[in-house]
């Protein structure tokens, strides 16, 4: 009565599963418009009253990295890059500099992408922010 229904649901079944599991490759991916890595950054960091402008930086994985650093305090402060808030591995140290003065830190940014941490090393608990590397 029922089996030729049962047969097609079972035809359907094993067709779903040759073609589901086992058919074509996957296309290619389509390539996605993101920043080549190494394609250089630049970003604007500025320290007063004893403060950083903007504790959330941002750059591509691998990307050559130039931070504009304007020391606006007469105060000595720093750009200083590591891997986690525990400061334990540093990625890079700029020169501590005097105020007002202005230096120009260039580095590679980390080639993981995640989030990295960075401080001035003369103010390491007032003076911190997040790094993000995409
Ligand atoms: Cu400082």
């Amino acid at each position: 009565m029922s089996l030729p229904y049962r047969w097609s649901v079972a035809i359907a079944i094993s067709l779903l599963l040759l073609f589901g599991c086992a058919g074509e490759p996957a296309p290619d991916p389509v390539p996605t418009p993101t920043p080549q890595p190494g394609e250089p950054v630049t970003i604007e960091l500025s320290a007063q009253n004893g403060r950083f402008d903007n504790e959330t930086l941002a750059a591509p994985a691998g990307s050559e990295v130039t931070v504009v650093f304007n020391n606006l305090d007469s105060d000595s402060h720093n750009f200083a890059l590591y891997e986690s808030s525990a400061a334990t591995t540093a990625i890079f140290v700029g020169e501590i500099i005097m105020g007002p003065d202005v230096i120009e830190y260039v580095f590679t940014a980390p080639e993981s992408p995640g989030e990295y941490f960075f401080r001035c090393d003369p103010h390491p608990f007032t003076m911190t922010g997040t790094f993000v590397v995409s």
